[in-house]
């Protein structure tokens, strides 16, 4: 079976996201947002993290997406599915403010069911002056 999966911020919400001690994540109103709210975590240092729980609807391998704002202060962070890094650290600082889709390479799940997807931060370009993430969906392709 091929086919997008597409894990909406609407269905992000549905799980309160886990977050780093001390930090905040709030859903904001967005017109141009899937479902029109985007999810922000907003951060203060390397290390932070905001975990979603995505639920993965069939055993196979998939190309991960993620669908976030970009902006001139933003952060930089690495994804972990249950915990194994996955693909390259993104940074989602921009100088100009708009949505733009990034991938996360392919990913293999041996069986369904909810995974934990988390982005903690690794760093930020010298030109941002925040850490702060905001996300919008979650993508899985399936391609196998
Ligand atoms: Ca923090």
């Amino acid at each position: 079976m091929r086919g997008l999966v597409l894990m909406r911020e609407g269905m992000l919400r549905t799980f309160l996201p886990h977050k780093s001690a001390g930090d905040t994540s709030v859903n904001s109103a967005d017109a141009a947002a899937s479902g029109g709210s985007l999810s922000y975590g907003n951060f203060n240092a390397v290390g932070d993290w905001i975990q979603y729980t995505v639920n993965v609807p069939s055993a196979g391998t998939y190309i991960v997406s993620s669908r976030v704002k970009k902006h001139p202060d933003r952060g930089t962070a690495q994804l972990y599915i249950d915990g194994i890094a996955q693909g390259n650290s993104v940074d989602q600082r921009q100088s100009s403010t708009n949505y733009t889709t990034v991938s996360f390479g392919e990913v293999t799940f041996a069986s369904p069911g909810n995974k934990q997807f988390r982005l903690q931060i690794t760093g930020k370009d010298p030109s941002s002056n925040s850490y702060t993430l905001a996300n919008d969906t979650f993508s899985l392709t399936k391609i196998n």
